[in-house]
């Protein structure tokens, strides 16, 4: 693997899967892999999970681990080609990424969307001026549309948990207070998808996701009907793709509630974490005994040590 930036790296899905359920039931084997090796965890934003879980899957294969809050720590960075530096930003990305391709081997990148303007965005224009920029394989630590670590850690928990080779899996919108990035939509329907899972996709209306990500998964409006026998019920809030960054009104209670889960089938209940407790999603389903957020949560080690352990093979 040369870089983890996208479902498109994983290559086969379900054997990446296997892999990494291996490596979880031996997840010391491979503490030399990394030896002399430095990753660089680069952070534009916030994070707990990604943070902390790809640091301790790096500490895993005895990798060293240099964690950077790029937004607070360090310079401003311009990424505009032929910009005339005179304003708040002071160091280009040309000079930054080569700087730091010479102090890690293997790179990290946190950059969420600003939800203002959608081409810069879904041309993903940070991540692929690292990319440019830097001489070193790069992973994706969540960007303007994508999350493939948490993607590939819920992928693994499904398979995990998972009794049927085809399970009914839905991804439903819920309410919040914010407008946020589809990236963690977006990803976790290329990845559930790739899987082979009956993947349905339920929002209400002005909240359609972007058609490219949504390929092979039945799309509805009518959540009860998205519910009816899932087998997982994956929970997350997204903002408008197409008015973009908006929060259009919403007709109907989108909150998932118990009495709804009833229609399902003993559905477990995901999402990727930090959760809004009755804004999102509901005490009860959270602490219920058919929530996994803390298994998802879990196996963000896992995906991240997979992702590490095959690059550095590929390195
Ligand atoms: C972010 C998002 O929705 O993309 C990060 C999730 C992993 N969530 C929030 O900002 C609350
Ligand atoms: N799920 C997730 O990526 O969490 P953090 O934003 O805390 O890293």
């Amino acid at each position: 693997m040369k870089q983890f930036l996208s479902v498109k790296d994983a290559g086969d899905v379900p054997s990446l899967v296997q892999e990494a359920l291996d490596l979880k039931e031996n997840i010391g084997q491979y503490s030399d892999l990394g030896k002399g090796k430095t990753l660089g965890l680069l952070f534009l934003n916030p994070s707990l999970r990604t943070r902390m879980s790809t640091q301790r899957a790096a500490y895993n294969l005895g990798m060293n681990v240099i964690v950077l809050n790029l937004d607070k720590d360090s310079w401003q960075i311009e990424f505009e080609d032929g910009a005339v530096m005179n304003s708040t930003k002071s160091e280009h990305i040309k000079e930054a990424a080569g700087v730091i391709s010479q102090y890690c081997d293997i790179i990290g990148l946190r950059s969420f969307p600003g939800l203002v303007d959608r081409e810069k965005d879904y041309t993903e224009q940070i991540l692929h001026s690292f990319k440019k920029y830097c001489s070193k394989p790069l992973i994706s630590l969540e960007s303007g549309t994508r999350h493939p670590l948490q993607s590939f850690a819920d992928v693994i928990t499904i398979a995990e948990t998972s009794t049927q080779a085809k399970p009914k899996v839905v991804l439903t919108w819920a309410p919040h207070i914010k407008a946020l990035p589809q990236a963690v939509p977006n990803s976790f329907a290329e990845w559930a998808v790739a899987t082979g899972a009956e993947v349905v996709i339920t929002q209400p209306r002005g909240y359609e996701l972007a058609p490219e990500f949504c390929q092979g998964a039945e799309i509805t409006y009518d959540q009860d009907a998205a519910l009816a026998g899932a087998d997982y019920v994956y929970v997350k809030n997204w903002s408008a793709y197409r008015e973009y960054g908006a929060m259009p009104q919403v007709e109907g209670d989108w909150l998932l509630t118990s009495d709804k889960m009833n229609a399902t089938n003993h559905a477990k209940v995901m999402h990727c974490l930090p959760v809004r407790r009755n804004v999102e999603l509901i005490d009860a389903l959270i602490d219920g005994p058919d929530s996994l957020v803390q298994v998802q949560a879990g196996h963000r080690v896992t995906a991240a040590q997979t992702v590490l352990k095959k690059i550095l093979e590929t390195a």
